[in-house]
């Protein structure tokens, strides 16, 4: 039966009685959000149920993407998309006089992510059962997602996000599948017939209670499972007795205590905070999935030693890097296998995935933390290190001094990399240039022991949303020119590349393009009552702010445009718009004055009789995924300006290419491959490479205070930071200042800037021939499907999982 828009406003209706005790009069966008959502569960679930049976009745190899964020955003809109009716939603709520965004943005961002890697984890979710790949993720259920920013006076102001407070539609609670996880504690040894026994004791019980996602594929019948662990604290156990109610205080302690586990996200990218609660999650996360996991194989009969032909473990970076210790522990101490077996499962099972370089990432944990909170998994992790450094003795003499700075246990320190690469079997980047980093440089001796376990596997995004949900009429253009094989064949976007000289073609693709330039400056004037420019350049900077991504080298262009403009009334620049969005870790108090610094910007040059004509910045607060889906379709250019070895991949850079955008950017991360796609004509690059850096940083003969003495135009742009013109005082950005000037500048700014300025003339210049930007454009959105995530998902299923697709029986309830 094909639905119609009669059928569904049918059913739409009476689920409003059925739910809310509603006609359709009187319901609220909110009552027609869920109704939709209810709705959508009823066929969603029957998939959901059967992909299972079918994963189980062919026994299926098992992906499970372990990880301990998942940046899903909205998920209405891509799940209709998916279930191929979104359009028909679409008419339904509009013949029943809604505003379908207006009904589609009642949901809430599942914002349980920080940034590039969580968002990636959810992309990939999207191609896994867009391919019919039976794969899962395995995560936390934080009660507070990434914090909510305000911009209050140009501060950044962090608010609770508490995602949950309206109930979450998707989720469904798995009461039964509950399971026991154990902190602290002692452990005590015995000998048993010769063999060690390992008895834990005193350790506190946390439950955690599975809430399960459903993950819809395109166009098929495959639901997979994302799954949530909450920790949660049972009454059952409890009666209290005691007349002055101790116990019953003690239990509500107890019971915060327990609750904390999963209570929010550490707001970190980039940057580890060795704090204990934040270890007590990893380890929440790694055990009950393990042991849920464990408890599906155990049901297919199946002896333990062959764990590794049926499920496979891949840990987004080393945040879930206890799956090896804590797998180890499992197979000997609740399934009674030896060392020798247990260690073979264990490393043909897990496979790790590095997002980054920059040391301050790096996870290191006190091994007095590990050995509190985790007694028996120390010991195993102790004893994979011996067994580690004594192999690199005796098989590896040329490595013999560099025993100490591989080992895993050093320092009195858990280095959770060299545990990853040691029990896993596949190591792998996330870029070309990223993954050579690693081999060449920041793990080269671990390449040297285990040459065959790395291997790259460039990022991607899902174009189902970055392109298909959030541009659908760039998605009518392209298709009127190529037909719609590209949707599921993302690779095929490549036919267009004979249209980017066509005029017909390019227009059509302008038209677009300033249609969305308009509705985002709808959007700004409405929240921000700020005009915008529909015609200017719309030049976008968004990602989390951060030193190595150098929004600061994109502002110092600002304000060196700002001092041309006040030297030369008349000057002719295209209009532009900046836009920024970005947030700042919480403690991270140079990203915060950047933000500052910004909006202190902003405010000048917005409010300048004659140069806000020219440029405007933009803040634009609270930066999420929701926020991503408005700009980056109405962006011109894309901003991807790390100094050059610093950013892994990106992400960002490629939705924007993918809605048309061109980079201004660095030899970094997967603009390299880009570029490559695309050709020089077709992106600017500008600055140091990678191994200049690395050259610089190497001999220390970088000096920035040379480049400020020696450049006038970077002089006036950096002066004005501390002498009273951007803020009330001169101590307000002297952070900044020093931090450039007297810490040397780690990121190279000063060293790029000349670099990036020419950089954005030839921007400027080629955007006043409308048709030959426009050619580069379209061969940007030509090449893009490369960095379609289903290409990486394909990647990783052969290379990595050696998994195949299962294809679901026909039960689709349309
Ligand atoms: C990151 C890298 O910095 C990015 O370059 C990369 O694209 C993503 C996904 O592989 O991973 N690593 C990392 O720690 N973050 C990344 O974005 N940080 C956040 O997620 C905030």
């Amino acid at each position: 039966m094909t639905m119609t828009v009669d059928n569904l406003s049918q059913i739409l209706k009476e689920k409003l009685t059925s739910s809310f005790g509603k006609s359709l009069e009187d319901a609220t966008t909110k009552e027609m959000f869920q109704s939709i959502c209810l709705t959508m569960k009823e066929s969603i679930h029957a998939n959901w149920q059967m992909t299972q049976q079918t994963y189980d009745e062919k026994e299926s190899k098992q992906v499970y993407y372990f990880s301990m964020e998942f940046l899903l955003g909205r998920l209405v809109e891509s799940n209709l998309l998916n279930m191929g009716m979104l359009n028909l939603y679409k008419e339904t709520l509009l013949s029943l006089g809604f505003d379908p965004e207006d009904v589609f943005r009642e949901e809430h961002d599942a914002g349980l992510g920080n940034g590039g890697l969580g968002r990636l984890a959810a992309c990939f979710l999207d191609s896994l059962a867009s391919l019919q790949l039976p794969g899962h993720g395995m995560g936390i259920r934080y009660k507070y997602g990434l914090f909510q920013q305000k911009v209050v006076n140009g501060y950044q102001v962090e608010l609770p996000d508490n995602w949950l407070k309206d109930e979450y539609m998707w989720e469904t609670k798995r009461g039964d599948k509950a399971i026991e996880v154990r902190f602290g504690g002692t452990v005590e040894t015995t000998v048993d017939n010769g063999h060690l026994q390992f008895h834990h004791h005193d350790y506190e019980r946390v439950l955690a209670v599975p809430y399960d996602v459903p993950i819809v594929g395109f166009d098929n019948n495959t639901v997979n499972t994302l799954r949530l662990w909450s920790a949660e604290s049972t009454t059952n156990h409890f009666h209290f007795h005691s007349s002055r109610g101790h116990d019953y205080y003690h239990y509500l302690d107890y019971k915060r205590s327990i609750e904390k586990i999963s209570e929010f996200l550490y707001p970190d990218d980039s940057y580890y905070e060795g704090k204990i609660l934040r270890l007590k999650q990893q380890y929440f996360l790694v055990s009950a999935g393990l042991q849920s996991i464990l408890h599906r194989y155990k049901k297919r009969n199946k002896p333990l030693e062959q764990l590794s032909e049926h499920v496979v473990i891949q840990i987004n970076d080393t945040h879930p890097t206890l799956v090896v210790p804590e797998l180890m522990r499992l197979l000997m101490d609740e399934e009674k296998l030896g060392w020798d077996e247990a260690w073979s499962i264990t490393q043909k099972t897990v496979a790790y995935t590095n997002h980054t370089t920059l040391s301050e990432a790096l996870e290191k944990w006190p091994e007095e933390m590990i050995k509190t909170l985790f007694p028996r998994l120390y010991l195993i992790i102790h004893e994979i290190n011996e067994r580690f450094c004594k192999m690199l003795w005796y098989d590896y003499p040329e490595l013999r001094e560099k025993i100490p700075e591989m080992a895993i246990l050093s320092y009195e320190q858990v280095h959770m990399a060299h545990l990853s690469m040691v029990g896993s079997f596949s190591i792998n980047g996330v870029a070309k240039l990223h993954t050579d980093i690693l081999k060449d440089r920041v793990m080269k001796p671990f390449y040297t022991v285990f040459p065959k376990r790395f291997n790259n596997k460039t990022n991607g995004i899902t174009h189902r949303r970055w392109l298909l949900n959030v541009n659908p009429k760039l998605t009518d253009v392209i298709s009127q020119a190529i037909g719609t094989d590209w949707i599921h064949q993302p690779g095929q976007l490549t036919d267009l590349i004979p249209f980017a000289t066509d005029s017909a073609f390019q227009e059509s693709i302008a038209k677009v393009k300033h249609e969305n330039k308009v509705k985002l400056a709808n959007f700004i004037k409405k929240q921000y009552d700020l005009t915008i420019d529909d015609q200017s350049i719309v030049d976008v900077h968004i990602k989390r702010l951060h030193g190595y991504k150098r929004q600061l080298l994109n502002l110092f262009h600002i304000i060196h445009l700002y001092n041309r403009c006040l030297e030369d009334p008349s000057l002719d620049l295209i209009p532009r718009t900046f836009i920024f969005g970005a947030k700042a870790a919480p403690g991270y108090s140079f990203a915060k004055q950047v933000i500052k610094l910004i909006n202190a910007v902003a405010e000048k040059v917005n409010n300048h009789p004659d140069i806000s004509s020219k440029i405007k910045v933009v803040f634009l607060e609270n930066y999420s995924v929701s926020l991503a889906e408005r700009i980056i379709p109405a962006a011109d250019l894309s901003e991807q300006i790390s100094t050059a070895s610093k950013e892994a991949s990106g992400t960002g850079n490629m939705k924007l290419m993918m809605n048309g955008a061109l980079t201004i950017g660095t030899l970094d991360g997967a603009n390299v491959e880009i570029g490559e796609l695309v050709g020089t004509e077709n992106i600017f690059t500008f600055g140091l490479t990678s191994d200049e850096v690395f050259h610089y940083q190497r001999e220390g003969e970088y000096r920035a205070r040379d480049y400020y003495n020696n450049d006038r135009r970077l002089r006036n742009v950096m002066d004005l930071l501390v002498n009273e013109h951007f803020s009330g005082d001169d101590v307000e950005f002297k952070d900044i200042f020093y931090s450039l000037l007297y810490n040397n500048d780690e990121y190279f700014v000063l060293k790029d800037f000349d670099s990036y300025i020419h950089a954005q003339s030839r921007v400027q210049e080629a955007y006043q021939n409308q048709s030959d930007w426009l050619s580069k454009s379209i061969v940007n959105i030509a090449q893009s499907g490369m960095f379609s995530s289903d290409r990486t998902i394909q990647e990783y299923a052969n290379d990595i999982w050696k998994i195949k697709p299962t294809t679901i029986g026909n039960l689709i309830i349309k």
